[in-house]
């Protein structure tokens, strides 16, 4: 290796080991406490993608509030509003007659006839409430609402006469996935441990005590279900059961102690353990849900099923196979944004602090804690992670804690694919998967039109239709939206296979419906989207520039997939000609980009949503170089505001990063990381001490925001070229990533010092054309399969190439 090369890589180690040394003390990645919670957003998070556990750590009770993904109300059922079709032509008609009264009122406006072009403009409302009527009574979901997912129970262990302690920590530790409480009663240390494992599909809870015979408790099991019942079996199993409603999802908890030393002994009330050195906690819990049309599962033959298989198990083995099943996951991104002394305090500390104090690693700790929440709520097998991860202590969480497909599901799977989680993206495909099948239907009964459509929600039973009020419910570009992970996935992987076999074939049929949806606007001849909406915002329309956006994408997505295939020659060739005949993107009166097919941007306008933004975060059809409509949308974003609630605020990370400016999104990342100061459900969002996001309420949307949004800070990839900190703040002078992902295929590790990169190391799986940039210094650089360059971002400089053994990458990186 030259010696110019070897230094910098010298260098850049050793920036890191300076910046980490002053908090050598504290282990990284871990939120820590030194209070038990008391509410539920002060308890720490653990998941296995399909059972959730809030720990509370309380001392005289330890509390864990369970869930299982797939306990909602509801059964088997279709939404689809059959004849609906006959009113879209309609409400069309109306809605464009609106429009052409408001262009008169308009006109009479710039002739002076205030009092006319009002009486029109009234008109033109009373049009657009009039669709919105025929909306609501005739073309609506049936019935109306989606179903709720449910809280499942709560294993609560009580502790008699633990009242006086010492020296109390509880923690969660993100690198193994392990919740810790320890504290000290007398002499005695008790250390408690928890996690939920991935492979063995149980919670697993251990209390350890260090003077023998310390440990004694009662476990308990209950549900806020009021069919729920207990009973004990074998002296040491707790069961759980019952039914969300008749007829409806059954389920069933199991709990199976396990002591060393002491006695255990089971009522139907709980199970004690008295005079034990230790003992262990297995947890096992299911439903009857098989899938969106089968609920015919025996939960409780599942919960045995699972116990049986840990038959001879210790604690140390499944401790061993979760640390290890978590880590090859989590442990692809390392991420240093330098650490101060503020590192030491506790989370909740931290996050008062963040936006006056100097405490970067806190972001840094966000971003893992963003992948770490992805990992816990989202496996192969199971339900994507909903509007609440998969935690939720309610009945009726508010939203349901469905999936919100006009940004909250997409924003949960941002950092998925950048931050090396590519797998956790399963669960949301498979869901298109099922909402192509009953989004047919809806497209078919409402619209009249083959291929699918999904609105603006959808439930465990994959509700498609529009549902709430027509005003919002009627939006059609959830689907579409979806298909860009799809499409992404492929970008990011190049798994061909994944393409032909998976995503293809959704694309083309969630395309196909565009092309039989999309009508001739009367007023500007073109294409449009309609009736529809600027999601939450302006009623029922014509011509949201969202839809227009996403459904362009949608279309050169899949005319690209189409082409890489060698597939539907001629489907192509009608997507790339409608797509240039969609209403077209448009600058208007106040240099913003317009979020309508109308000039009628309101630059007051500080609603959460920022729809029209899309083209520039999550899609990317309008980039830097198109420099007119990247200074409009820019323009937007800056009449929008900042403060906002949580989901809102990360996608302006995300944003602001798409606009270069690493301190806007920086200042955006420090409205998100506060404590929530609770106003009302649109007031400011923030977070709990928790870290769990604040919309408020609790919604976990915000916290994949952040994590993207950082990964957008350090690392761009969506305009064929990999962008080296495009975004970097000045408060985070020097810090290295590790293992991001970029499209085509790479692995980039990049380390920067005093705001300038120091070195970047691009691994290359598929050896695909690489450009990489650097401010305005772009090198182009063959990197073949198997093949590692390194470039320290000088135009000058030599480009090293080494070869590194592929299987090994990606999951060797220590934190
Ligand atoms: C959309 C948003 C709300 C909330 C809900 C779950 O309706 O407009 O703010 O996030 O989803």
């Amino acid at each position: 290796m030259p010696s110019p090369f070897r230094n910098f890589l010298v260098l850049s180690a050793l920036f890191i080991c300076q910046s980490t040394h002053a908090a050598e003390t504290i282990s990284p990645l871990t939120l820590f406490y030194t209070n038990a919670a008391v509410k539920w957003t002060e308890a720490l998070p653990l998941g296995n993608g399909r059972l959730g556990a809030m720990v509370f750590g309380g001392v005289a009770e330890e509390h864990l509030q369970f869930n299982e993904s797939t306990l909602w109300t509801g059964q088997p059922h279709e939404y689809q509003h059959e004849g609906a079709v006959k009113f879209l032509q309609p409400m069309r008609d109306l809605l464009n007659e609106g429009r052409v009264l408001d262009r008169e009122a308009g006109a009479l406006d710039k002739q002076g006839k205030k009092a006319e072009a009002d009486e029109k403009r009234k008109a033109a409302h009373a049009k657009q409430k009039e669709a919105e009527d025929i909306g609501g009574k005739e073309f609506m979901s049936v019935p109306l609402h989606q179903k709720t997912y449910q809280a499942f129970g709560d294993l609560r262990i009580s502790f008699p006469g633990q009242t006086n302690f010492t020296d109390y920590r509880r923690d969660l530790d993100l690198d193994s996935a392990v919740a810790h409480v320890t504290y000290r009663i007398g002499d005695t240390t008790f250390n408690r441990e928890c996690f939920a494992t991935f492979p063995d599909q149980v919670i697993v809870w251990r209390v350890t005590a260090d003077k023998k015979g310390a440990v004694n408790f009662t476990a308990k099991l209950d549900s806020p279900h009021k069919s729920a019942q207990t009973a004990t079996a074998d002296g040491n199993q707790l069961a759980l059961f019952g039914e969300v409603e008749k007829g409806g999802i059954k389920f069933h908890a199991c709990l199976q102690v396990i002591a060393s030393g002491g006695t255990v002994n089971g009522t139907d009330q709980g199970i004690s353990v008295k005079n034990a050195d230790s003992a262990t906690l297995l947890l096992a819990a299911a439903t009857s849900f098989k899938n969106f049309h089968d609920i015919s599962a025996d939960p409780a033959a599942r919960c045995a099923h699972t116990l049986t298989a840990l038959a001879g198990k210790d604690f140390a083995t499944l401790l061993k196979a979760h640390v290890a099943d978590h880590q090859a996951l989590f442990r692809r991104v390392s991420l240093d944004l330098g650490k101060t002394d503020a590192a030491k305090l506790p989370a909740d500390q931290r996050l008062k602090n963040f936006a006056s104090g100097n405490d970067p690693d806190l972001a840094a700790l966000a971003f893992q804690y963003g992948r770490y929440l992805l990992i816990a709520s989202s496996r192969p097998g199971g339900q994507p992670a909903n509007l609440q991860g998969i935690w939720n202590d309610s009945l009726h969480p508010a939203w349901d804690s469905k999936w919100t497909v006009n940004i909250n599901t997409e924003m949960n799977y941002w950092p998925a694919e950048v931050a090396n989680l590519s797998e956790c993206t399963a669960p949301l495909f498979d869901m298109i998967a099922d909402c192509a099948v009953t989004g047919a239907k809806v497209a078919q009964a409402q619209y009249g039109a083959r291929g699918w459509v999904l609105h603006h929600n959808t439930d465990i039973w994959r509700g498609t239709a529009p549902i709430n009020a027509s005003n919002h419910g009627i939006w059609v570009s959830g689907g579409s939206w979806l298909c860009q992970h799809l499409w992404e996935h492929y970008l990011f992987t190049g798994d061909k296979t994944f393409l032909a076999e998976r995503a293809y074939p959704l694309m083309h049929d969630a395309a196909l419906f565009f092309t039989e949806y999309l009508s001739r606007d009367p007023i500007t001849g073109k294409l449009i989207s309609g009736p529809s909406n600027s999601p939450e915002q302006g009623g029922l329309v014509m011509g949201p520039t969202m839809d227009h956006e996403i459904i362009r994408a949608l279309f050169a997505n899949t005319a690209a997939a189409a082409k890489i295939l060698g597939r539907d020659k001629a489907f192509e060739a009608q997507l790339d000609a409608m797509s240039q005949e969609i209403v077209p993107l448009q600058i208007g009166q106040y240099g913003q980009l317009q979020e309508w097919v109308e000039d009628k941007d309101d630059p007051k306008n500080h609603h959460r949503h920022v729809s029209h933004l899309w083209a520039v975060y999550p899609g990317n059809e309008i980039t830097p170089a198109q420099t007119n409509l990247f200074a409009a949308a820019r323009q937007s974003l800056i009449y929008r505001g900042d403060e906002a609630t949580g989901w809102s605020m990360g996608w302006k990370i995300n944003l602001w990063a798409r606009f270069l400016d690493g301190d806007h999104a920086n200042e955006m990342l420090k409205l998100l990381l506060k404590p929530v100061v609770e106003k009302g459900v649109m007031g400011g969002g923030g977070m709990y001490p928790n870290l769990f996001d604040a919309h408020p309420p609790f919604q976990i949307d915000g916290n994949f925001g952040a994590a993207s949004g950082i990964a957008e800070m350090l690392l761009q990839s969506q305009n064929g070229e990999i962008v080296l900190l495009p975004a970097l703040p000045k408060e985070w002078p020097t810090g290295s990533v590790k293992g991001l992902r970029a499209r085509g295929d790479f692995e980039v590790d990049i380390a920067w010092h005093g705001g300038k990169l120091l070195s970047v190391a691009v691994r290359s799986f598929a050896g695909n054309p690489c450009t990489l940039r650097y401010g305005s210094t772009t090198r182009v650089v063959k990197i073949k399969k198997g093949q590692e360059s390194f470039w320290d971002g000088k135009s000058e400089s030599e480009i090293k190439l080494i070869d590194f053994d592929p299987h090994s990458a990606g999951t060797t990186i220590n934190q």
